[in-house]
């Protein structure tokens, strides 16, 4: 029997790309059930855009350095974007603030990841400010995005320790292993319409969510990444 088409999803990337492979990996053996129609980054020849070669995805760069203004190079990843008519677009370790026309485009259908437990240590460098702070945990958050830089509705977080001897390097491992668990989790939610934005609210299953979801449990199997 023909499937009805899987969900499109165009993933945003600046760098290695980690998170993108977990993605790539969870559509490959059948936990996420959409298409990653392509893979756009604003650094030329980074790690990430081999692994979506590798995959066979269409990988292209829009660097920020050839717009003279954010909106400029807003507008022109759009239409890269929209070329693909994705119903979900992923940041994923994308390292430019989008301005809110291209944030009000996407309403409902962009997500990051996060490398803290929001609303602690927005912006940039977070191992090593929550270090800094002495916290105890520290994690991921995945977030519809909003015109607020990392403060749209928390979908789920996932917590590590942190430990006495960690560096800013050890503690980003720890994170960056649960964010390749919780980030497949969270697309794969979305692509069978049971993850929406609501009001600015974020409902899974028919239900709002009255606080971030939390993934629990060890990883089955050692990240290789
Ligand atoms: N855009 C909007 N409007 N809202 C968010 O929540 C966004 C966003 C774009 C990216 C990811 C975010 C993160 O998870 C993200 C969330 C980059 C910066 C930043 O300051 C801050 C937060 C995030 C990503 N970027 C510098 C800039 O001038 C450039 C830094 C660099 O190139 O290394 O854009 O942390
Ligand atoms: C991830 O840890 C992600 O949370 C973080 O960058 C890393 C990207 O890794 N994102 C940000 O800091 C966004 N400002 P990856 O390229 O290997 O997925």
């Amino acid at each position: 029997m023909r499937q009805s088409p899987l969900p499109g999803i165009v993933v945003l990337i600046s760098g290695s790309g980690t998170n993108l492979q977990a993605l790539i990996d969870a559509v490959a053996d059948g936990r996420v059930h959409g298409e990653i129609r392509a893979v756009i980054s604003n650094q030329p020849e980074v790690t990430g855009l081999d692994r979506a070669r590798r995959a066979g995805i269409p990988a292209q760069v829009i660097n920020h350095r050839d717009f003279s203004d954010r909106s400029g190079f807003d507008q022109a990843l759009m239409a890269a974007i929209d070329r693909h008519q994705p119903e979900l677009v992923v940041l994923a370790g994308f390292m430019r603030v989008l301005t809110p026309a291209f944030v009000e485009h996407y309403d409902g259908h962009l997500i990051n990841i996060h490398p803290s437990l929001l609303p602690d240590f927005r912006g940039l460098h977070t191992h090593e400010r929550a270090l800094e702070a002495g916290v105890q945990q520290h994690g991921c958050s995945i977030h519809f995005v909003n015109t607020e830089l990392d403060g749209g509705p928390v979908i789920l977080q996932a917590r590590v320790p942190v430990l006495i001897d960690d560096t800013p390097q050890t503690l980003a491992a720890r994170v960056q292993q649960q964010e390749h668990r919780a980030y497949p989790q969270v697309v794969q939610w979305f692509c069978q319409g049971r993850l929406t934005l609501r009001n600015g609210q974020v409902w899974l299953d028919e239900q709002p969510l009255q606080a971030p979801l939390q993934l629990s449990g060890p990883a089955v199997l050692a990240d290789t990444h």
